[in-house]
């Protein structure tokens, strides 16, 4: 069947894409049941292509209304035996996992390079060490949760709904089902619609371990695949990543509900940077808050707030660290820019950008030569930057910096909380007392401080305001599953 994937052991290390893909559904990949019974909302086939190419990687099915129902349904099936299971045995599952993400993890890097865009360099020493790191995390807790701090007898909630973007395909994935099934929650994912092959990948990997049927379930699809998800009756939680106006309408959407949701939304993070560090480690963590990942991060510390009395200086470095970035092909190891994920994406970005120089913010990038096919933005700076300005209050989620300045530590923390998001923030600065005093007054739910875009799976990460709800990771990242 064109539906089945699966790759002979021998031929793993390589990507071995077939030429379209059916959906994950009780432990077996199958054609959408609104396809074959007809008139359903689904069954259709989309393409997924590369981002650096625009070619087509491969055709995968639009799961319809009936699908999404026999998903939820497999979930509920075998939520009854996979929560009864004892913890040492999910945990066993889990590990399990985790090392064949780790053995498989230079094919998994170059899938999700394909079909994301994303350099080759952070999909290797990145996303899929994060992602078995999560799996190795959450494994340690299925037989510790009496002793998670959440009381002597934590329940599982019953079937995730869970909605993922496609910036961190594989690593959102892993946020959401490894402490899921931890928890002995059973799941149905939707990964988005520009990435759905990795997700796929993943069931392989599922029936690969073992993983008892229905535990998992991948339906890909459009925004009216998640709706549906949401809307099913027989899903208990929600799990969400992604814009800001659908996190909203997902929250309107289970009010009412005994659904349980937690939401991860966008951000504008400020990366705030004193007089007294050291230019040239503040200005790597700069170019690794923005364009990391084509500064396509919920979390990027898109804002600069730079100390008025070192502006110029760090702008010079900045600028002469920006002309030395290679932009291009995402699978060659030395790129540190890549494609942007997708068509929509670039002219959402493309307008934003627009809008900072008619608004009279200054613009400027680096000479760089970008490939003629594919969708490419060049690194991008805006100088003269404004609090009134959209592009130092609008989430761009592209590889673009708006640079501001403070002149004392009150105006920083004043500039950086001026945001309707409280996601992320960074502190440059050698004086331990100034770290602790601005990020205690800081309303994000992560800070780093000399350092940017560092993730563990200990840490919860999470948001304040309109960045969301709830937390990944971490021991917190349990009590979003768990009945406490
Ligand atoms: O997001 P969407 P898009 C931000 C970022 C970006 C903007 C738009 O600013 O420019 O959002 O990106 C599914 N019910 N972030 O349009 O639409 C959809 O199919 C249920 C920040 O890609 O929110 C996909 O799987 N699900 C962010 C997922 O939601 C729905 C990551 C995300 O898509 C749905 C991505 C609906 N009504 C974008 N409509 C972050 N927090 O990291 C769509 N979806």
């Amino acid at each position: 069947s064109p539906f089945e994937y699966a790759p002979a052991p021998e031929s793993r290390g390589v990507v071995d894409l077939a030429p379209s893909y059916g959906l994950f559904i009780d432990g077996e990949f199958t054609e959408s049941s609104d396809a074959t019974r007809g008139g359903g909302t689904g069954g259709g086939l989309r393409k997924t292509v590369n981002p650096a190419t625009e070619e087509v990687l491969a055709e995968y099915t639009q799961a319809g209304d009936e699908d999404v129902d026999r998903a939820v349904r497999a979930a509920r099936k075998a939520f009854s035996t996979w929560s009864a299971l004892p913890g040492a045995e999910r945990a066993k599952y889990l590990f399990r996992i985790a090392r064949i993400i780790q053995e498989r993890s230079r094919e998994l890097a170059v899938l999700e390079t394909l079909d994301n865009g994303k350099p080759i360099r952070e999909t290797r020493d990145t996303d899929l060490p994060l992602v078995a790191a999560h799996f190795f995390y959450y494994a340690g807790w299925a037989d510790k949760l009496a002793h998670a701090g959440h009381g002597p007898d934590p329940r599982p909630l019953g079937v995730a709904g869970q909605v993922i973007p496609w910036n961190f395909p594989l690593l959102m994935l892993a946020w959401k089902i490894a402490p899921a099934l931890a928890t002995g929650n059973t799941v149905v994912l939707k990964p988005a619609e520009t990435t759905p092959l990795s997700a796929l990948f993943f069931a392989d990997i599922c029936r690969q371990a073992g993983l008892p049927r229905g535990v998992v379930n991948i339906v890909t699809g459009d925004g009216a695949t998640g709706a549906a998800l949401v809307a099913h009756p027989g899903v208990d939680k929600v799990a969400f990543t992604g814009s800001t106006g659908v996190g909203k309408a997902i929250a309107r959407q289970v009010a009412g509900t005994d659904k349980k949701v937690t939401l991860e939304l966008g951000g504008k993070g400020a990366n705030i940077v004193f007089d007294d560090a050291p230019v040239d480690q503040a200005v790597e963590g700069i170019v690794n808050g923005i364009f990391f990942n084509q500064g396509q991060v919920c979390c990027a510390g898109s804002r600069l707030l730079v100390q008025e009395s070192v502006h110029d200086e760090v702008l010079d470095a900045l600028k002469r660290r920006l002309a030395t970035l290679r932009v291009g092909d995402p699978l060659d190891k030395n790129t540190d820019l890549g494609a942007i994920n997708s068509a929509e994406q670039l002219a959402r970005i493309t307008a934003l950008a627009e809008t900072g120089e008619a608004e009279g913010a200054e613009r400027w990038s680096p000479d760089c030569v970008l490939p003629s096919a594919g969708y490419w933005f060049a690194p991008t700076l805006f100088t003269n930057v404004t609090q009134a300005h959209t592009v130092a209050r609008d989430e761009i989620f592209g590889p673009v910096l708006s640079v501001l300045t403070f002149r004392t530590p009150d105006e920083a923390v004043a500039k950086a909380n001026n945001t309707p998001y409280g996601l992320s923030a960074g502190i440059w600065t050698e004086k331990g007392s100034r770290i602790l005093a601005v990020a205690s007054k800081l309303r994000a739910g992560v800070v780093w401080a000399n350092t940017f875009n560092k993730f563990d799976p200990t840490s919860p990460f999470g948001g304040y305001k309109e960045s969301g709800y709830g937390r990944e990771g971490g021991r917190h990242g349990l009590e979003a599953y768990l009945d406490v």
